[in-house]
């Protein structure tokens, strides 16, 4: 296997043995298969689309979803990859048979292999074959020779690289994509923009560097589309967030913990329980949920518990409910909750039982109901032990940070604020993140900081008080990471008042990524223009010096300076 998708790639290089995720070869064959077969299906719909007009809702949400499941941390069962490889070749006939019977005949183009593609077909090609699929060790064999691998020796290590570049940024978009049409959002255009994107890659075309980059700046622009998009479906469904103060603490009672970034399943899950004895926790990236009107309102949803993603073996493991996983990131289970873990939608994990939406979209959570009342839940002689912690504050989405513009902008006119930082993205293990934690010591008390994402994490229970002179709390969360569009909205609002552009705000981004949603964050970001941007804690491993340089000339994109974070912080003030 080769896989270096995410922040936490081996040696910053590259996973070769087994992932550093946890991810197998097998699955990691597997997930290369699907991305390979999804750029068969993608080009089929885009020459459906451009040539006949053709537009197929089942294909365009399959595409979204398959792509989703590849992401770090989302599905690491090899069962469910042959599924989707299996669904994939299907909706492939069936949109080949509407195409031949508007009278389309494939241009020879269309299924001549590249050769970055080594031994394989042209993707459209290898899903129309009439082969026998065969069982997951068949396709684990076939997935092995689809891999970047064979890209990097043709290609070489900048372009393969860049191509892998708007595939992550793909997978980023997809899974916000798909989240949107959960909640019943979607725009053809964007089904129109990841097909045009995945039919590029299987084009002589992508085998220019200029191409491919502009590709990948174009994916940033369907991603803020995107984002707006989730924004919409978010608020017209649940209101606007509002500032709202979260217990971490645990209330006696049976319990189920949702982790994850899908509000619509915790909406569906707060539907199911009402008048159940069970009380609700978020954990994770589902922490903002508690900010939303049409979320807070249910009173069995009472609180917060755990921390980020990387610490899920630790708090799913204290965790005496059920547990249910509706996106990333998820681990490999421990023994301890292997018998209380549910997963959802894109997610799997080997053995462990999952949840799936019926013909009319309905998911029937009774089973994850059932094992939280058989479990003990929270007793009051645990909650009574347990140590006492501070509430959070959540919820300052665009409406409410904007609610305060005037204050803000006040306080920046008369130098009671002298600069806002957005450090937003994901969080980790590794060392190197400290980094974040250290920075936000270093904070002059004249300024404010915006987080987003599970990056919040670091900081999120600490307390930054009030700007000095003012009633504005210093520290303000504007959710998860598909909000970086909030902060986008917040930034381009004040440009306007200080009649600039967003790069000659007091503002100052420090990002930190793991995986292909923050990419896909990222490649909005560079889209949209925004400069000096610092990224950390380590660059991508599939952006080579050569790639990166082009980045800095272009963005003055900054690697963070995670051995002195105080030096970053003189340099941004
Ligand atoms: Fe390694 Fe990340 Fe790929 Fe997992 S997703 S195999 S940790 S690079
Ligand atoms: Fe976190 Fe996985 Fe990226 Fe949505 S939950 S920010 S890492």
């Amino acid at each position: 296997m080769m896989c270096y998708q995410c922040e936490q790639t081996k040696g910053g290089k590259g996973c070769t043995e087994i992932g550093v995720c946890g991810k197998t070869p097998e699955v990691a064959a597997l997930q290369d298969l699907l991305v390979y077969s999804v750029k068969g299906l993608g080009s089929l719909a885009h020459i459906a689309r451009t040539t006949a007009g053709i537009e197929d809702a089942r294909v365009n949400t399959f595409i979204n979803g398959a792509i989703f499941s590849t992401l770090t941390n989302v599905n690491f069962a090899d069962d469910r990859f042959l599924e989707f490889v299996t669904e994939c070749r299907q909706l492939h006939a069936e949109l080949a048979a509407k195409l031949a019977a508007a009278g389309v005949t494939l241009p020879a183009e269309a299924t001549q292999s590249q050769p970055w593609f080594g031994s394989m077909p042209h993707p459209l090609a290898w899903n129309s074959a009439a082969v026998a699929l065969g069982g997951v060790g068949d396709m684990i064999e076939v997935g092995q020779q689809t891999g970047v691998t064979a890209r990097q020796q043709v290609l070489g290590e900048t372009l393969a690289g860049l191509q892998e570049l708007l595939t992550y940024g793909l997978k980023g978009l997809c899974a916000y994509a798909h989240h949107a049409e959960a909640l019943g959002h979607n725009d053809p255009a964007v089904y129109a923009a990841v097909q045009e994107s995945l039919h590029f890659l299987s084009t002589p075309a992508a085998a220019d560097v200029g191409a491919v980059l502009d590709h990948c700046f174009r994916a940033g622009a369907t991603n803020f589309r995107v984002m707006e998009m989730l924004s919409v479906a978010h608020t017209s469904t649940f209101g606007h967030p509002e500032p709202t103060s979260v217990t971490l603490n645990p209330l006696p009672g049976k319990a189920i913990l949702v982790t994850g970034h899908d509000m619509h399943d915790l909406h569906l899950l707060l539907e199911q329980t009402q008048g159940k004895g069970i009380n609700v926790y978020t954990h994770g990236e589902m922490l903002p949920a508690h900010g939303y009107p049409g979320l807070k309102k249910y009173p069995h949803l009472v609180g917060h518990f755990g921390g980020a993603w990387y610490r899920q073996k630790i708090d799913f493991a204290g965790f005496p409910g059920a547990i249910a996983v509706t996106t990333n990131c998820v681990l490999d289970p421990l023994q301890a909750y292997k018998e209380n873990i549910f997963t959802i939608n894109e997610t799997g994990l080997a053995g462990i039982p999952h949840i799936r939406a019926d013909a009319s979209g309905h998911k029937d959570f009774s089973p994850i109901i059932k094992r939280a009342l058989e479990l003990p839940g929270f007793t009051p002689e645990a909650v009574e032990k347990a140590p006492k912690k501070k509430n959070v504050t959540v919820g300052f989405g665009h409406n409410a940070v904007l609610s305060v513009a005037p204050q803000v902008i006040e306080a920046i006119q008369s130098r009671k604020l002298e600069h806002i930082f957005l450090v937003g993205g994901c969080d980790g293990s590794e060392p190197q993140r400290k980094y974040y934690s250290k920075l936000y010591q270093y904070m002059p008390s004249n300024t404010m900081v915006l987080t987003l994402g599970c990056g919040k994490f670091r900081i999120f229970d600490q307390d930054f008080g009030t700007l000095p002179g003012t009633d504005l709390p210093r520290l303000l969360d504007m959710g998860q990471c598909n909000d970086a569009y909030s902060a986008l909205v917040v930034a381009t609002e004040l440009a306007k008042v200080f009649k600039t552009d967003v790069n000659s705000l007091p503002l100052s981004l420090d990002l930190s990524w793991f995986e292909q949603k923050a990419v896909a964050v990222l490649l909005t970001l560079l889209h949209l223009g925004v400069r000096n941007i610092r990224l950390g804690p380590r660059l991508p491993a599939f952006l080579t010096p050569e790639a990166v340089n082009v980045l800095v000339e272009k963005f003055n994109l900054i690697p963070a300076n995670v051995a002195d974070p105080a030096a970053d912080m003189k340099m941004m003030m």
